[in-house]
C-alpha cells in the first residue's frame, strides 16, 4: 500500500478506510511524518486545488477534511512521539457582527491541511478577543473573515486594535469572504487578500516559508 493511496481515499472522504488505511502504514513501520506529508496533506491540498478550479464543491471539501481530521486524530500520539512541529500557527475567526463560518471553517481546515496549529476564534469576534489571542498564542497569521458588507470594516477595527495594542507588526494579518477585495485589502493596509481557501493557506505558507 503506497502513502498515495491514502492521499486518494483522503480525496473520496472516506473516513473509515483512511483511518484504517493510516493505522495499517504506522503498523507497517511508516512514520507518522510521512503519512501526514505524503498522504494526509498532499490528498488535502490536491483537493484544494481542486476546489479552487471548480472541480469539486464545498460538501466534498468538508468530507474530506473530516477524513483529515480523522486520520490526523490516529497520527496525534506518534506525531508528539516524534517531535514533529506544526510550521506556524494562526489565529481565524469570523468578525463581530457576521455569523457566516462556512468559508472561514473551509480556511481553517486547508491551514491545517498545510500544517498549521489554527486557533479558531469563531463567529461574531469582536476586536479585541483577537488582540487578546494574539497576545495568548503568538500567531504569525490572523486571518479574519467577513460576509457582509456590513460587517468588512470590522476587518479594519482589528487592525486598528492591534496597531493600538503594539502587535500590529507582529502579525501578517490576511483577510477574505465575498465581499472583500484587493482594493479593501490595499485600503485597510492588510498583508494578504485571497479570494478562496485553498490560495489562503497557499499565502499563510509562503508567511512562514
Ligand atoms: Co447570509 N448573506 N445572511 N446567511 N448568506 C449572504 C452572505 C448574502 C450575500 C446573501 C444574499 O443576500 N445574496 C447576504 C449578504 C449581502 C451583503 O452583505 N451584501 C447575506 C445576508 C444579507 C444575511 C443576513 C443579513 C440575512 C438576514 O438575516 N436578513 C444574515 C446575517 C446574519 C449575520 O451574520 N449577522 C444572514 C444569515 C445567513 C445564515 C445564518 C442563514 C447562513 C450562514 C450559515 C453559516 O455560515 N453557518 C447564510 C448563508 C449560508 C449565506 C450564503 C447563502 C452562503 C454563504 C456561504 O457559506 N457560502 C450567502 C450567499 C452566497 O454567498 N451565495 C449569504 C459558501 C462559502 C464556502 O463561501 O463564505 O464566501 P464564502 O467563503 C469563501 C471565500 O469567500 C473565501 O474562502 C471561501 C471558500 O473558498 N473566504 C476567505 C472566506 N473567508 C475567508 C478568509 C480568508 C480568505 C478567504 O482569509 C482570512
Amino acid at each position: 500500500m503506497s502513502l498515495a493511496t491514502i492521499s486518494e481515499v483522503l480525496q473520496k472522504g472516506n473516513s473509515k478506510e483512511v483511518v484504517r488505511l493510516v493505522e495499517e502504514s504506522l503498523a507497517a513501520g511508516v512514520s507518522a511524518q510521512d503519512i501526514l506529508d505524503q498522504g494526509l496533506l498532499k490528498g488535502m491540498g490536491e483537493l484544494g486545488t481542486r476546489f479552487k478550479n471548480g472541480e469539486v464543491f464545498v460538501p466534498e471539501v468538508l468530507v474530506a477534511a473530516r477524513a483529515l481530521n480523522r486520520g490526523t486524530e490516529v497520527l496525534k500520539a506518534k506525531l508528539v512521539e516524534e517531535g514533529v512541529k506544526p510550521i506556524g500557527k494562526v489565529v481565524i475567526g469570523t468578525v463581530k457582527g457576521d455569523l457566516h463560518d462556512i468559508g472561514k471553517n473551509l480556511v481553517k481546515m486547508m491551514m491545517e491541511g498545510a500544517g498549521f496549529e489554527v486557533i479558531d476564534l469563531g463567529v461574531d469576534v469582536d476586536e479585541e478577543k483577537f488582540v487578546e489571542a494574539v497576545r495568548t498564542h503568538s500567531p504569525q497569521v490572523v486571518a479574519l473573515s467577513s460576509l457582509l458588507t456590513t460587517t468588512m470594516n470590522q476587518q479594519q477595527a482589528v487592525i486598528e486594535a492591534l496597531k493600538a495594542a503594539g502587535l500590529r507588526d507582529q502579525v501578517k494579518i490576511m483577510i477574505g469572504g465575498a465581499p472583500i477585495t484587493q482594493s479593501f485589502c490595499d485600503e485597510i493596509k492588510a498583508d494578504a487578500y485571497t479570494p478562496d481557501a485553498a490560495s489562503a493557506a497557499e499565502v499563510a505558507r509562503a508567511f512562514v516559508a
